[in-house]
């Protein structure tokens, strides 16, 4: 595959059946957190697929070239300036050979799927947008996760999205949203979104035989974990901060791929960077929950 390149780590762990998370780069790079901050949670995420026993995949398009696990070299230049790549953009992003394409959730479930990686962990995911019956507004990470046959493990969508559309959305595409020791879908900073999720698992074991039947039925799985108690924010804290950034990203005429990471850095704004712990330590978890599925994945007989 001369286009895609899988790392030496990556490439034997797949070859030996053992457990492989895929992440996303976008969250990494300067489109998804500021600087200090991206380099803390980039190396916590990999400490935490490590320690719970599998291989982490970071997914990036380097010099045109995409890219299955990274080497330092890879990793310090997705921490820096990128350009945002959704799935549909991996074409151009090869074909114009991209200085570094900072993938997506839809992006690396595309690259996952390809390199024949099961398991996805990422922050939020992508969903439908406040409006988006005018604006049409609806990410493309959540058909990529309807139609590639992977695990995404996300805290929920991003808070600022409309989260019952998001669910319903999910629904018409046939994806299992299941809440992990949860009743509720979360809502990313904060824990609960008062919306119930259609199935609660509670273990990384029962998680993996719900995505294995799932496979054979074609299409992908979402697992909705809730940030940790202790470093949870309260939805009352954030919805204030959130309809402002909401109100500026429509007064300053932002839109399609830019209003994502506007929004978020509103937001961080407005909160003094109060979301930035949080947001570390969601994607921490998430990594941490996406790893032990994985290793039960790897033991399915
Ligand atoms: N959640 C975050 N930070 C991010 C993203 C999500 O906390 O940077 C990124 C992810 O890469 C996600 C993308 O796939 O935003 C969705 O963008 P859009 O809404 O334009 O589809
Ligand atoms: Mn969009």
């Amino acid at each position: 595959m001369p286009n895609m390149t899988i790392s030496a780590p990556v490439s034997e762990a797949l070859q030996g059946g053992r457990p492989v998370v895929a992440l996303e780069s976008t969250i990494f790079s300067n489109l998804g957190l500021p600087s200090p901050a991206n380099e803390e949670a980039l190396a916590r995420t990999l400490a935490a697929v490590r320690d719970a026993g599998a291989e982490p995949a970071v997914t990036a398009i380097l010099d045109g070239v995409v890219h299955v696990g990274l080497d330092d070299s890879g990793y310090e230049r997705i921490l820096g300036e990128a350009t945002k790549t959704a799935e549909r953009d991996i074409a151009a992003a090869i074909a114009q050979r991209w200085s570094v394409g900072a993938t997506t959730v839809s992006a690396s479930l595309a690259i996952a799927q390809r390199a024949g990686i099961a398991v996805f962990a990422t922050g939020g995911i992508g969903g439908v947008h406040h409006g988006a019956q005018e604006s049409g507004d609806v990410s493309a990470d959540l058909g990529a996760i309807a139609r590639h046959r992977v695990l995404t493990v996300s805290a929920g969508a991003k808070a600022f999205l409309d989260i019952a559309g998001t669910l319903e959305h999910l629904e018409m595409l046939s994806v299992p949203v299941i809440g992990y020791q949860s009743d509720e879908f979360p809502m990313f900073y904060a824990r609960s979104s008062g919306l119930p999720v259609p199935l609660r698992l509670d273990t990384p074991r029962e998680v993996a035989t719900l995505v294995a039947e799932r496979f054979t039925w074609g299409g992908g799985v979402l697992l909705a974990v809730p940030v940790p108690a202790d470093d949870a924010l309260a939805s009352s804290a954030i919805q204030g901060a959130m309809s402002d950034a909401l109100d500026r990203a429509r007064t300053a005429g932002i839109s399609g791929a830019a209003v994502t990471p506007f929004v978020l850095a509103e937001i961080s704004k407005a909160l003094d960077g109060r979301n930035i712990p949080v947001n570390l330590a969601l994607s921490e978890n998430n990594a941490r929950v996406a790893a032990l599925v994985a290793v039960a994945m790897s033991k399915t007989p």
